[in-house]
């Protein structure tokens, strides 16, 4: 169900049977907490925070905008729907956005608390069996002096999309219960993560790469998983990571990981390690819970330590409407989305507004690029009065479709199946 080229499901594979043979070392978790964990993520528990609308229109005269602890940025409740300490963005409140998603309407996903750190008094420590010498510390001015290198980029939460499960399938699964809106593209720049590394002296026997945030640590039902970690195959972290130090021109925002975030392109949103404060290079193996009980695929068509930790992200579509929104009767519409897929570029979208029955081709309005969404339209013409479902499907390079049912893990990663988008025709008023 998901794209995964040869070279990283053979090292993901190869991890995860030294794990299991307690070849690879569990920086900085007991292999007993790591076990629990891993019980725990092959059933699956509760959905948080479906109880919240999937987008609620302001009342008028609304006091004020709920907010998540933590996250420091206002959050209009017309652009996020708030899930415990995450907020989503409401896809209906990217419609006059461009391609790049501002950063007062990019989605959080905080396991904890917003840090405040001052860049002048922050640190990255890059330390390891696998450099070649001692620990390297750089300051931010420092980091800022290495070449910079622009990108734009999706971050996703491999969750994303995680409540169709349960609304559409009929599956249980755990975790934030999100929409489509986990998900949004910025221009990062910063120094290339691989310069980094060079210049702190990495080995030729150098495995696994471990970027750890500043952020409090985490406790997970009684599981003390310490702080936000996961390691990354030394081939990704020196291919295409950035360190990033802006987003859309600017500095980086508190809440998306200032003064220094990883940006890694197309992978899970989690490999995106924000507040980052030290890296870890190891000539061995590493495990987290980040990519052990969590973010591997749990369920029926998995072995029962799970997948391999999932990397890619996978395809999906979205449209710029508020669910349940409603549409006057034969007065045309230009329906507006976004397509991406962590595989390839985007290829084609296709759009269906009769429930599926008859396809159209969405126009495209970027240019598709690896690692980045296209935006699309679609002109409608509703008929009758009464519900309708609009539906929306992508291709991607490597000629994948998003299917109509995604395969069901414990913990609702990846879903990539077509939504279906419930709107209303209604009566046109004369
Ligand atoms: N230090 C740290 N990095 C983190 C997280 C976190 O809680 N702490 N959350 C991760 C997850 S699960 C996701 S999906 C992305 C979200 O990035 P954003 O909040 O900038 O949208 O950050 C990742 N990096
Ligand atoms: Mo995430």
């Amino acid at each position: 169900m998901r794209s995964v080229q040869p070279s990283e499901a053979a090292y993901d594979g190869l991890r995860l049977r030294q794990w299991s043979r307690g070849a690879a070392r569990s920086a900085g978790i007991d292999r007993r907490d790591l076990l629990r964990l891993l019980a725990a993520a092959s059933a699956a528990g509760p959905l948080a925070g479906l109880a919240a609308p999937a987008y609620a229109a302001p009342a008028a005269g609304t006091p004020s905008a709920p907010s998540a602890p933590g996250i420091v940025k206002p959050l209009p409740p017309e652009v996020f729907t708030v899930r415990g300490t995450n907020a989503e963005t409401n896809f209906a409140a990217l419609r006059r956005t461009g391609l790049l998603t501002p950063a007062d309407r990019f989605f959080v996903r905080n396991h904890t608390v917003t840090p405040r750190i001052d860049a002048a008094a922050w640190r990255l420590t890059v330390w390891g069996s696998g450099l070649t010498g001692p620990a390297v510390e750089f300051t931010y001015d420092e980091l800022r002096a290495l070449p910079a290198v622009a990108r734009t980029a999706f971050v996703e939460c491999a969750g994303n999309a995680r409540s169709f499960y349960a609304t559409q399938q009929n599956q249980q699964v755990s975790g934030t219960a999100w929409t489509l809106g986990a998900v949004g593209t910025a221009r990062w720049r910063g120094a290339r993560l691989s310069d980094v590394l060079r210049r702190a002296g990495i080995g030729r026997d150098a495995v696994d790469v471990l970027p750890r945030g500043l952020d409090d640590e985490v406790v997970s039902d009684g599981i003390r998983l310490g702080r936000v970690r996961r390691p990354l195959p030394v081939a990704k972290a020196l291919d295409d990571v950035l360190l990033a130090y802006e987003m859309n021109g600017r500095p980086l925002p508190p809440d998306h990981g200032h003064p220094v975030r990883l940006i890694v392109p197309s992978w899970v949103g989690i490999a995106n390690i924000k507040w980052v404060g030290d890296i870890e290079v190891s000539a061995e193996p590493l495990v987290s819970p980040w990519n052990t009980g969590l973010y591997r695929l749990f369920g029926a068509g998995y072995p029962p330590e799970g997948s391999a930790p999932l990397t890619r992200q996978t395809l999906k579509s979205a449209f710029e409407v508020a669910p349940g929104a409603s549409f006057p009767a034969g007065r045309r519409q230009v329906l507006t989305g976004r397509s991406w897929s962590g595989g390839a570029p985007v290829r084609t979208v296709e759009v269906s507004t009769d429930g599926g029955v008859r396809w159209r081709r969405a126009r495209l309005r970027d240019r598709p690029r690896s690692g980045s969404w296209v935006r699309w339209s679609a002109d409608w013409v509703p008929g009758a009065p009464g519900p309708a479902v609009l539906l929306a499907r992508a291709t991607d390079r490597t000629g994948r479709t998003q299917p109509g049912t995604a395969v069901h893990n414990t913990q609702g990663y990846l879903f990539d199946a077509v939504v279906r988008h419930e709107v209303r025709v209604v009566r046109r008023r004369r």
